[in-house]
């Protein structure tokens, strides 16, 4: 997948272009670059901008756009009415996602955007965007309107769809009880969306939020569904943000396994009536990195996810080593099949065993009870079990699972390369 990222440079590499490319490469997708400023800035403050030249900006465009199959496009920066208008010019005929992220002031005070070309940007850049993501306070720029009683987001994002804007998302808008919510405005729906927040000055957030979100339009995501994931990658990046100079932290993004796990977490405890296929002992999701040597490189949630009543939630963080069973699975399975990367436990159940030998998925199951005593000293159960399980098998198998014994609960392993592809065999079992 290419994404282009249109915006200014940031020499710093917590925001703009650069941040970008973090992002985007992150998530693995390519990421095309079309850079309409220059900044000096660090951590501390910001020092000057110098916008390209117009040749250079359309050559830009011109080269990736004749070569490449763009499949969204975000735009960041774009300092003057010059740039705005050649944007305009080049972008308007194109039939992909567009996130557009009205970037006015930076979190160190560099204005980034001309006060004289406010309005060229909402008469050209508004209306490309199927999606803007101002702030509160951008929202409030671009629609000369304060939020207050009587301005509410709705009537702001209202404005903004007006001006061309196919949905808006206003970021940021409501901040109380450690949370913080966005306000979202479809074509005929409207909602908030809250997150936990985390009080942490950042360089980046802004930047990674529309990065995501790009990413989730293009990967054929609805609305909510990208809201979702660019609140999640940006909520883990501010938590994972660090001092890389001497003034405020940078937003830092995680490997892929980070990003990727958290997310099929979040599907995963959103299956209607998914508690049901929790065990007693609760439910793991790993995944590992490529080639583990012990558990400690396989990403598991410290406190796994649990059930409450007919409520799942997840308890802890994720952390490598954080699972020990289903991750010794896994470690066992990966050695034979090194492509499977991803595991994890469900209940017991008939119907569910009935559901896996309808469906295509290649199972296999182990019997407590025949572990050979002598064995119980030197590995764990769970080692020897799936060892016997997949002995025989020349095929990667699906799942395994056991009867249970003595005390101990039956339980039955999904496996699959990507927590998504765990996801895909869930569906087809529950
Ligand atoms: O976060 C907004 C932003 C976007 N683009 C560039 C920036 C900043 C903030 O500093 O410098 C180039």
């Amino acid at each position: 997948m290419n994404l282009l990222s249109i915006g200014g440079s940031d020499p710093s590499s917590g925001a703009g272009i650069q941040s970008d490319v973090k992002t985007f490469t992150t998530l693995n997708a390519h990421c095309l670059t079309v850079i309409t400023a220059i900044t000096s800035q660090n951590t501390s403050s910001f020092g000057m901008i110098e916008p390209v030249s117009q040749k250079i900006l359309k050559n830009q465009l011109d080269s990736i756009m004749s070569d490449f199959k763009i499949d969204g496009i975000k735009i960041g920066m774009v300092y003057n009415s010059q740039i705005i208008k050649t944007l305009y010019q080049k972008l308007k005929k194109l039939k992909i996602p567009i996130v557009v992220d009205p970037v006015i002031k930076s979190t160190t005070g560099g204005i980034l955007i001309k006060k004289s070309a406010i309005n060229d940007f909402q008469k050209y850049i508004i209306p490309l965007a199927t999606v803007i993501t101002p702030n509160k306070f951008e929202a409030e720029i671009l629609s000369k309107t304060k939020i207050n009683e009587k301005n509410t987001p709705e009537k702001i994002a209202k404005i903004l769809q007006k001006m061309g804007a196919k949905n808006v998302v206003i970021t940021g808008i409501q901040t109380k009880n450690n949370q913080i919510s966005d306000f979202i405005q479809e074509k005929q729906d409207k909602y908030h969306i809250s997150s936990d927040k985390i009080s942490k000055i950042n360089h980046g957030s802004g930047c990674n939020y529309s990065a995501a979100m790009i990413f989730a339009l293009a990967n054929k995501k609805n609305i909510k569904e990208s809201v979702k994931f660019a609140k999640e990658f940006t909520y883990n990046s501010i938590k994972n943000a660090k001092k890389f100079g001497k003034g405020i932290a940078i937003t830092d993004i995680q490997d892929n396994i980070n990003v990727e796990l958290t997310h099929a977490i979040s599907e995963f405890i959103e299956i209607k009536n998914i508690y049901k296929n929790i065990p007693e002992c609760q439910t793991n999701f790993v995944y590992s990195k490529q080639k583990p040597k012990s558990t400690k490189d396989i990403l598991g949630i410290s406190g796994r996810i649990v059930k409450t009543g007919g409520k799942v939630t997840v308890a802890g963080n994720l952390m490598y080593g954080g699972s020990k069973h289903v991750a010794t699975a896994l470690l066992i399975m990966n050695k034979k099949f090194p492509e499977i990367c991803s595991a994890i436990n469900l209940k017991y159940q008939n119907q569910t065993i009935s559901k896996i030998k309808k469906s295509k998925l290649l199972v296999s199951s182990y019997d407590r009870n025949q572990e050979p005593k002598s064995n119980k000293f030197k590995k764990s159960t769970i080692e020897w079990g799936i060892n016997s399980a997949i002995k025989n098998s020349t095929k990667v198998l699906d799942i395994i699972y056991h009867k249970g014994d003595f005390g101990k609960e039956p339980m039955i392993i999904v496996f699959g390369k990507t927590p998504k592809d765990v996801l895909e065999k869930i569906s087809k079992i529950i």
